[in-house]
């Protein structure tokens, strides 16, 4: 590649993601680097309205909230799931202009095509404070998304600013690949990376109303949110049709792949490459709280039916 070629300078080693408001810049964006970012997406009025509606929906006896999700690593964090189409029946229809519509609604279509995609069906609040601890360790996503994030604050690294490895989402695409086709459920992908994997990491800081859309195949995380800071973001989860989620249904692709009748769950050393001890893979499975691991019982593997993609393992 060229030097300076798809936003890469590889004198600096600096990364530049942002994109024109135009679904093939962002789209050839995601594929080099996983991310992009686009400037001013909404203006300072639409973005004044979503904080002023935010604050109200994030109230949990919004009629609007479909669930309320304790943060795995962030206490005093809220965040609540909302219907944009109930939104938009109650009179609030920015939710669904925003990520059911227009620049939003291209760019997952182009990123998918020809593939199907379950566009944004529920959206998440999310307002953290301050914590000592890293939003969430360095990880890929287990359930395949393009997710989308709107600010609705500036975000510096000191509001924990989200962090991504720009080209790594090619690693975690073929390392969960790999769990999956030798019988792994999603679920138990090990997919929390040690720091010491973590190579040319950036922040993305970001203002009011810019958005990020990134593939969290790529090794992802947010910052530590300093005392004093909070930050607040609007994300929307993009899923293909038919991906595997957290639970296989009896006699699908997934559950057959998880059965004894599947060979690379046997074999997978003949389809693996040979490492010893001091170079084998260090991922792993995030240790799960009880309370988390109760409600996703319940959730993904009880008797519930519901296809829900709301996530408590990221
Ligand atoms: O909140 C963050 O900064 C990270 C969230 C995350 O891991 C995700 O959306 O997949
Ligand atoms: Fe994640």
């Amino acid at each position: 590649m060229v030097n300076g070629e798809c936003g890469v300078s590889m004198k600096d080693n600096s990364y530049n993601f942002e994109s024109k408001s135009d679904p093939l810049s962002i789209v050839d964006n995601l594929n080099v680097h996983g991310i992009a970012m686009v400037r001013g997406f909404l203006d300072a009025g639409i973005t004044s309205t979503m904080k002023h509606r935010v604050a109200g929906w994030i109230d949990e006896d919004s009629m609007l909230v479909i669930r309320s999700v304790d943060h795995p690593t962030n206490p005093d964090g809220r965040q609540v799931f909302v219907s944009p189409d109930k939104a938009a029946e109650n009179g609030e229809p920015e939710l669904v202009n925003i990520f059911r519509e227009g620049l939003v609604r291209s760019v997952a279509e182009e990123f998918f095509s020809p593939n199907d995609s379950d566009l944004n069906p529920e959206i998440l609040l999310t307002h953290l404070r301050s914590s000592p601890t890293a939003i969430l360790p360095w990880h890929f996503d287990r359930m395949q998304s393009l997710k989308f994030w709107v600010y609705l604050e500036d975000s510096t690294k000191d509001d924990g600013a989200f962090k991504c490895c720009p080209g790594t989402h090619w690693e975690g695409r073929y390392r969960a690949a790999y769990y999956m086709a030798t019988g792994t459920a999603v679920h138990d992908i090990p997919n929390d990376v040690p720091d010491h994997r973590i190579r040319n990491p950036v922040t993305q800081e970001a203002s009011a109303g810019d958005l990020i859309i990134f593939d969290p195949d790529g090794f992802h995380r947010g910052g530590v949110v300093k005392p004093g800071h909070e930050r607040k973001v609007v994300r929307a989860d993009t899923f293909p049709v038919n991906a595997r989620r957290y639970a296989d249904k009896p006699f699908t692709g997934g559950w057959w792949l998880r059965s004894g009748l599947n060979l690379s769950k046997w074999f997978k050393r003949s389809g693996s490459r040979i490492l010893g001890d001091r170079t084998r893979d260090t991922a792993v499975v995030r240790e799960r709280r009880s309370s988390q691991l109760s409600k996703f019982h319940s959730r993904y593997l009880g008797s519930s039916s519901r296809n829900s993609h709301g996530q408590f393992f990221l």
